[in-house]
């Protein structure tokens, strides 16, 4: 899968795996002498050079961790709230900050180590020298297992993030859970997200792709199911829904069920649709129905009434995910109706900002 992040997620070690590394390093290291050096210097020689080897190899796991991991105020609001909600952005930043301040540690330790081993005037302050360096290298790694941990985790997390061009025209699909969004989004999108007669298949956002003219194309994004409940009471499943549509809707899809069959009644349903509209006033919102190979023609007018009570004229589509073609002429009729004047408008834009300069 594509990641979001410009460049590759670091390798994160364990506290076990990073001592055991940093020592074999220790360890291996040589440094080749004359032949005629006394095994005192020779010693001495091997030593310095494995502390400052170990030393610099340390750094460099550091530094990577500390530079490779995404930087959080430079991405967009979508991904760091997105971040914030999965891994604490308090508790990401503080991991980063102590492992970027490691190396300065570090150094501290190797310059001790080189002092006392360029004034030992016997093989056995050289040996404690290499004990003393050992045992502050191990105790400043265990210092960081929790954060070590955490990140590894982090990075766990932040692989499995969809890959969403967030300046991409974006359609998020919204509605409550088992109404049938992940079924839409495989219907007319690239995306092949779980579907499932219960209720929260869907645990996290996918994207899927809608090609249109030449090069143009659409993202469709599939969401947890949302209930209808106050902000403050959401999971941080259903906060990602959320978040798809405050920083990525371009046109919301919200999907009503008027059967029974997803669990939840139509007067909540609408309920929730009326939420919607009301958080998200400004982008275009289109209610469809679905289901309609399964529900009687009394359900679906008893759900258009409802929602035509509630939330006035929005425009209402009749589809079917199992007979995918309703569904897709209902995106059709989206891209002439939404996508295509946006694409215009923004060709315009561009003519206009060439012309004046
Ligand atoms: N007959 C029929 N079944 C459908 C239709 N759309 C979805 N389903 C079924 O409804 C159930 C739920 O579908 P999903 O697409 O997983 O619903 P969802 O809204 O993504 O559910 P969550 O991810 O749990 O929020 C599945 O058993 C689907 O096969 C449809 O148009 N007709
Ligand atoms: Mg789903």
């Amino acid at each position: 899968m594509k990641s979001p992040f410009k460049k590759p997620l670091p390798y994160i070690p364990s506290k076990d795996e990073l001592i055991r590394m940093v020592v074999t390093r220790y360890k291996t290291t040589e440094a080749p002498a004359p032949s005629t050096d006394p095994g005192f210097i020779k010693l001495r020689r091997l030593e310095i050079t494995r502390v400052k080897e170990t030393t610099q190899y340390l750094i460099e796991i550091f530094r990577d961790i500390a530079m490779n991991m995404p930087f959080l105020d430079s991405l967009h609001p979508f991904y760091r709230e997105l971040i914030d909600l999965l891994l604490d952005e308090r508790k990401y930043k503080h991991a980063l900050a102590k492992i970027a301040h490691a190396p300065t540690a570090v150094r501290a330790i190797e310059r001790d180590t080189l002092f006392m081993l360029r004034i030992a005037g016997s093989r056995e302050e050289i040996l404690k020298a290499r004990k003393m360096y050992i045992g502050r290298i191990i105790d400043l790694i265990e210092d960081l297992s929790e954060e070590l941990d955490y990140l590894r985790e982090a990075v766990k997390q932040l692989k499995k993030l969809p890959c969403i061009d967030p300046e991409l025209y974006t359609i998020v699909v919204a509605g409550m859970p088992n109404v049938g969004k992940s079924s839409l989004v495989r219907a007319v999108s690239t995306a092949k997200p779980e579907v499932a007669e219960y209720p929260f298949t869907t645990k996290q956002i996918h994207v899927g792709h809608i090609r249109l003219f030449g090069d143009s194309i659409v993202q469709i994004i599939d969401t947890p199911g949302l209930l209808d409940r106050p902000l403050s009471e959401m999971n941080k499943i259903e906060l990602q829904a959320v978040l798809a549509l405050r920083h990525l809707a371009k046109v919301i899809i919200f999907l009503v069920d008027p059967t029974m069959h997803a669990g939840y009644e139509l007067d909540r349903q609408v309920s929730l649709l009326k939420e919607v509209k009301e958080a998200f006033p400004s982008v275009p919102l289109i209610v469809a129905i679905s289901k309609i190979d399964l529900a009687s023609p009394e359900e679906i007018e008893l759900a258009e009434r409802r929602i035509k009570e509630t939330v006035g004229d929005v425009p209402i589509y009749r589809i079917s995910n199992v007979e995918g073609d309703s569904a897709r002429a209902m995106i059709m009729d989206v891209i002439n109706r939404y996508i295509v004047p946006y694409y215009i408008e923004k060709v315009r834009e561009r003519k206009i900002v060439s012309t004046s300069s």
